[in-house]
């Protein structure tokens, strides 16, 4: 167990600033957990760099309470070329026609109020769909990424993340337009760094073959 500081790290000039999260095989040992600001959300974005390492379906961020397995998920499939997103034991599809084998940026949006989810790649936002509208999440432990959380200390091998991942970050309310496009282009004002998971002021805990990365490129 390594438990490491991360400094900020953020997309600039087309280089990514250290620190980087490399995952390097679907090895079931291999996840980090992020620890979050204990509070009930009502609305969220969720945003990340991914380098997606082989195709099939990564799962980015995964978080079960108590009674649900499935609380909130994030996964990504490059074979479907959609974006999944489990709140609350519920499923939606993001369907998109986005293909890369670069640095991606992808955020997903959501509200109780309406239900709306909305999903953004480098900047540019897709058909809503809808989810779970007057759900509340109740976040209590850890986020763990690169892996599916299922109960309290459970993690699950299928649908592991491959690939690096960087700029994490969660937000208790759903970003503007701008600040979508602040966070991708990593502007460096108060809306870059999530409030709920703080990418680069958060201490993080790898397990596995999970690796810190210095370079991304390296
Ligand atoms: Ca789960």
């Amino acid at each position: 167990i390594s438990v490491i500081f991360l400094c900020f790290c953020c997309l600039f000039h087309g280089e990514l600033f250290p620190l980087v999260l490399n995952f390097e095989d679907r090895n079931s040992v291999s996840y980090a957990l992020a620890p979050l600001h204990r509070m009930d959300l009502d609305a969220f974005t969720v945003c990340m760099h991914v380098l997606l390492g082989v195709p099939g379906v990564h799962t980015v961020i995964s978080y079960s309470s108590d009674g649900r397995d499935n609380e909130l998920m994030v996964s990504i499939d490059t074979n479907a070329r959609e974006v999944g997103l489990w709140i609350g034991d519920e499923y939606v599809n993001m369907p998109h026609s986005f293909s890369t084998q670069d640095w991606t940026n992808y955020c997903v949006t959501w509200s109780s109020h309406s239900g709306g989810v909305d999903l953004w790649i480098n900047g540019k936002v897709g058909e809503q769909r809808h989810l779970q509208s007057n759900h509340r999440i109740n976040l209590t432990g850890e986020f763990v990424l690169g892996k599916d959380q299922d109960g309290v200390l459970g993690i699950s091998d299928s649908d592991a993340f491959v690939g690096k991942m960087t700029d994490v970050n969660v937000w208790d309310y759903v970003l503007t337009t701008a600040e979508i496009r602040d966070q991708f282009s990593c502007e460096r004002n108060s809306t870059v760094v999530g409030n709920v998971l703080s990418w680069g002021s958060s201490r993080f805990k790898m397990y596995g073959g999970v690796q810190p990365l210095a370079e991304p490129n390296a």
